[in-house]
């Protein structure tokens, strides 16, 4: 059976392509391969090498009057854009390959319309009497298939985890069923840690520096109010074996036809990673060691982890250790600076280990961002001032997310999870306020003073743009720069927010 799977082009205002790992259509890929299929991969948001500009959705028409022709060190986003082909060139490419079976693969509710607008091009652009089944899974139909089983064009969504699906179904079957009455298959359970395959992908290829990413484990006990991630992997947690971490890691080096004098930076995109510390330093050990074993140097190899790290779980042991290993970077999760909110989302908040954890790089030199959450429920203009200034006290870059849906979490869920909007609208960058709290223009200003706030820490960016940061101070307001690097004022803004952050700005 000629099989052709694809993670369809996204559209949104900013993607960093050579982090579109893809790591759930290579598992699929990888699944499908051990059973002795053959698969072809099209990772569409990584074809051609520019996004291309294009026409904001309706729905994200809220955003109009905060979107100025701006750039610079305090801009909001301002170009909607498409990674990868059209829903028509996609289609094409993959009518052209002749297949027996489509597989989509959507890691994120958030890019659903672009999921439903490549099945519909598919079937538009078929043969009269081609029989081409299209059967999506992944994440973002997990949370909530019906919004899929209602698009006649896709034939078959699957529900759940690959290795479980894969392995109460054949290929065979699900061509069959996709081609009969059945809309909706759900996993009946979550896979066993031996069904995960460990996989490598390499996102980014420069002349010296390869970038890679993986994934240790699945599923997440601890409960965080705003995440989803339980909803496609339980709340059990399941790791894959060191030791075939530590063979994938081997065979991955060997395919990847690297340099002797190539450095490699591996993102581990787990964000719960020191729940098992001694899982967590065996791993470590062993990639190390294979790196070694090949004859290349221990310096060339570092470790991230984009997702962020439970600070509360580290200690100044680990972090030294962790150093040593080849940390050159700390992502830090703290979804609120706030305590009540904190732990209204089920976290932890203790700020004097984080102060400690970063003082103590900032002394190394070692570079850290710490994340947090705009626009949780219970969260105020107040609670997001507090959360900014507590940050700008800190040596840290500080990385904000503005608080997006998914079906599911507590508040959206039942019939209507989310109150008759897309799909689409889940994307952090469309700045909703799906809780109520912040409104668009309130997260928006925190978005931009969060990135005053890092322009201020980062010494020669500020005194390069001196001019604009003085404006902002003495008017107490938000400016810009045009396109043309004229200093503009942000006609939309939250004014007592910016007051509120620029009066408590501790470090200046
Ligand atoms: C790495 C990662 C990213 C990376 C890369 C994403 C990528 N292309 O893989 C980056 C940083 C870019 C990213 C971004 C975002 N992410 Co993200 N991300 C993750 C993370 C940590 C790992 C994803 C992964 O690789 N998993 C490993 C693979 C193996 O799992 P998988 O993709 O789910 O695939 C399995 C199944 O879903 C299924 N499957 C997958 N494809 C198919 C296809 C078929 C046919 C079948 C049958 C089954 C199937 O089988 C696979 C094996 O079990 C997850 C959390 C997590 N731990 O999974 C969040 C997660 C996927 N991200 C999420 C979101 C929402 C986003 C954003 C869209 C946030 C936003 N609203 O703006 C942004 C996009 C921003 C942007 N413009 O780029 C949510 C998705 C929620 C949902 N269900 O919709 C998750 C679950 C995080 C969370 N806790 O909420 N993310
Ligand atoms: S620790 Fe991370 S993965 Fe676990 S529930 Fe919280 S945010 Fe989700």
């Amino acid at each position: 059976m000629r099989v052709v799977l694809v993670q369809p082009s996204l559209e949104d205002f900013y993607a960093t392509p050579h982090r579109l790992s893809a790591l759930g259509g290579f598992s699929i890929k990888a699944l499908l391969e051990k059973q002795g299929h053959s698969v072809e991969l099209i990772n569409f948001p990584l074809m051609g090498k520019k996004p291309r500009k294009t026409a904001l959705p309706d729905y994200a028409s809220h955003l109009t009057p905060y979107l100025l022709e701006e750039k610079g060190p305090v801009s909001y986003f301002t170009d909607w854009c498409r990674w990868g082909p059209d829903p028509n060139a996609s289609a094409r490419i993959i009518l052209d390959k002749s297949p027996d079976l489509v597989l989509v693969s959507l890691f994120a509710y958030a890019y659903g319309e672009e999921a439903l607008a490549l099945g519909r091009a598919i079937k538009e652009l078929s043969r009269p009497g081609q029989i081409l089944p299209i059967v999506v899974g992944g994440a973002g139909v997990t949370v909530r298939p019906e919004y899929f089983t209602a698009e006649p064009s896709l034939d078959l969504i699957l529900a759940g985890e690959g290795e479980v699906l894969f392995s109460d179904y054949t290929l065979e079957d699900i061509r069959a069923l996709a081609l009969g009455p059945t809309r909706l298959i759900r996993g009946e359970r979550y896979c066993e840690a031996g069904e995960m395959i460990p996989l490598f992908s390499s996102t980014s290829r420069g002349r010296n520096h390869v970038q890679v990413a993986t994934l240790l484990s699945r599923g997440c006990p601890r409960g965080c109010r705003f995440c989803s991630n339980h909803l496609t992997q339980g709340k059990r947690m399941r790791r894959i074996e060191p030791a075939q971490v530590e063979e994938a890691f081997c065979r991955f080096l060997r395919q990847a036809e690297l340099d002797r004098n190539n450095k490699l930076t591996l993102d581990l995109e787990d964000d719960n990673l020191l729940m098992n510390k001694n899982y967590f330093r065996d791993v470590l050990e062993r990639l190390n060691r294979v790196w070694c074993d090949e004859g290349r140097n221990g310096e060339d190899l570092f470790f991230t982890a984009e997702n962020g790290m439970d600070y509360e779980l580290l200690d100044r042991d680990l972090l030294v250790e962790l150093c040593r290993k080849g940390f050159r970077q700390f992502n830090f999760s703290l979804a609120s600076a706030n305590p009540q909110l904190a732990e209204r989302e089920n976290r932890f908040y203790r700020p004097d280990a984080l102060a400690e954890h970063l003082a103590f790089l900032k002394e190394k030199e070692i570079p850290s961002v710490t994340y947090f959450i705009s626009g949780l429920a219970g969260d105020s203009r107040v609670s997001t001032a507090e959360a900014l200034s507590f940050l700008a006290s800190l040596p840290t870059t500080l990385g904000i997310s503005l608080f997006y849906a998914v079906p599911g979490l507590p508040g959206f869920d039942g019939h209507d999870p989310l109150g008759g909007n897309p799909a689409g609208m889940c994307r952090g960058s469309l700045a909703y306020p799906w809780n109520g709290t912040l409104s668009t223009e309130s997260l928006i200003t925190a978005f931009r003073l969060s990135r005053l706030i890092n322009l201020l820490k980062d010494r020669s960016q500020a005194a390069f743009h001196e001019d604009l940061i003085a404006s902002i101070f003495r008017d107490n307001r938000l400016y810009t720069y045009d396109r043309h690097k004229k200093k503009i004022p942000v006609v939309h803004q939250d004014g007592d927010l910016v007051k509120d952050v620029l009066n408590s700005i501790t470090f200046r």
